[in-house]
């Protein structure tokens, strides 16, 4: 292998610039809406100025640049501007496309003219691209765009590295068939060690992180900014050094405008309206100091034990709590907005010690906990018994109710799952209900 001199890049994609932030439960401000709605083409500006700010040798963008195959012609000039931008600062930039952008039949690159720094990666196997420093190559880019967005062929498998000093593999890829995403260009961690790359700039997964170090350093940069509930927490973008001895480095940066964060709160201790109010504001104004200057949309979720249970159970009260929170720390922007608050508290009573005593809420908690405790293996016809309780109360709701069906139906729990679910709730139910006038 030739002698490797020193360098660093960015590795990011997934874009998705022309969507924006969605899934919001609540109803917003005018100021955060128009924030949502460029937040992934501002976070895609900040992804250019960090690889600026710090000064690296080119920048590789692993696919899914657009959401659509047909992009906006917003989404293309903010793309086509921010490769500009590095292209200025002398910084090269190398991009395939992927399963939202395929090649085939779109029509964003010939409309529009892009820096003679911009290397875009055709649909053909095996092409690759030299990084030049002073006339000497210092790193080579194999990479290959998706012709069509359902690629089910193992792209991976026909990447092999050649005599260049250090190798870069750029692919939209889905690596050991993580489920809950779309199969395409399906590859094993043993495919990418086998093809000598020394790294692989993987995009595809939007939650970032690294996929191996072993043999091969292979990192799935994530989304620059998360646009769904489903994509919670810090976004951005890795900075990438290799060392003389062709040792690879991997740093996250955040590059995300607005952030998803789920936060819990508990209960325990909150005696009053004004106490809860007080914690709510508080635990948001901390999620906010450790967010760097950057908005929120949080989902708070109150667990635990205590005497506000009840009050929080009264219809209405949690949306008034919402609106309360977001009067203060929810204007404009860097906003704290509480988007969700979801309540899991239970009773403030100590069910231990209740369960024991001699009486009918005795009985109905003694009664759960025989169900929770219906071992399969110890006692099958009991356990056989309580499942069949189950089964025939959700029955309707998976099976009769279409509306029910629509949105369980993918994500039906295991039975186990649902029944300690259920279990727990019926248990918080009853007790509400038989010990409301009890002192606790
Ligand atoms: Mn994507």
């Amino acid at each position: 292998m030739p002698s490797v001199q020193p360098f660093r890049f960015l590795h990011t994609g997934d874009l998705h610039l022309d969507s924006p932030v969605t899934g919001l439960r609540g109803e917003a401000t005018p100021e955060i809406l128009a924030l949502l709605r460029d937040a992934t083409t501002d976070a895609w500006r900040n992804v250019v100025r960090l690889a600026i700010a710090e000064r690296v040798d080119f920048v590789v963008v692993a696919g899914d640049v657009f959401e659509r195959s047909s992009p906006t012609l917003l989404g293309q000039t903010r793309f086509r501007d921010g490769l500009g931008e590095l292209a200025a600062a002398g910084i090269g930039s190398y991009v395939v496309h992927g399963n939202h952008d395929p090649l085939d039949g779109v029509s964003w690159a010939p409309s529009l003219t892009f820096s003679d720094r911009v290397h875009r990666f055709g649909t053909e196997a095996g092409a690759s691209a030299p990084v030049l420093r002073d006339g000497r190559e210092i790193a080579r880019i194999h990479g290959r765009s998706y012709g069509s967005a359902a690629v089910t062929e193992n792209l991976a498998a026909g990447f092999r590295r050649g005599d260049e000093p250090y190798a870069i593999g750029l692919l939209h890829a889905n690596v050991g068939d993580r489920p809950g995403h779309g199969n395409y260009a399906p590859c094993s961690v043993d495919d990418l060690r086998a093809s000598g790359i020394d790294y692989w700039a993987l995009g595809h997964i939007h939650q970032p992180g690294i996929v191996t170090t072993d043999g091969t350093l292979a990192v799935y940069c994530g989304n620059p900014q998360g646009r769904d509930p489903g994509e919670m927490g810090a976004r951005g973008a890795w900075l990438v050094g290799v060392d003389a001895a062709g040792r690879a480095s991997a740093e996250f940066r955040a590059c995300d405008v607005v952030r998803w964060t789920s936060v819990d709160l508990d209960i325990a201790g909150l005696e009053d309206d004004e106490a809860l109010v007080a914690a709510v504001r508080s635990r948001l104004t901390d999620a906010a100091d450790a967010a760097d200057g950057r908005s929120l949309l949080l989902r708070l979720r109150l667990v635990g034990r205590g005497p506000m249970h009840p009050t929080l159970r009264r219809v209405g009260y949690l949306d008034d709590l919402r609106r309360i929170a977001n009067d203060e720390l929810a204007t404009a922007p860097p906003f704290a907005w509480l988007e969700s608050l979801v309540d899991t508290t239970r009773p403030a009573v100590d069910l231990a010690a209740r369960r024991a005593v001699p009486d009918f809420a005795g009985d109905f908690l003694r009664t759960v906990e025989a169900a929770r405790r219906a071992d399969r293996g110890t006692d099958p016809e009991a356990h056989d018994a309580w499942r069949e309780v189950l089964d025939s109360a959700l029955r309707p709701v998976f099976d009769e109710w279409p509306r029910g069906r629509r949105h369980l139906g993918a994500a039906r729990p295991s039975n186990e799952e649902l029944f300690g679910a259920v279990l727990d709730e019926a248990e918080a139910i009853g007790v509400d209900l038989l010990l409301a006038t009890e002192e606790s």
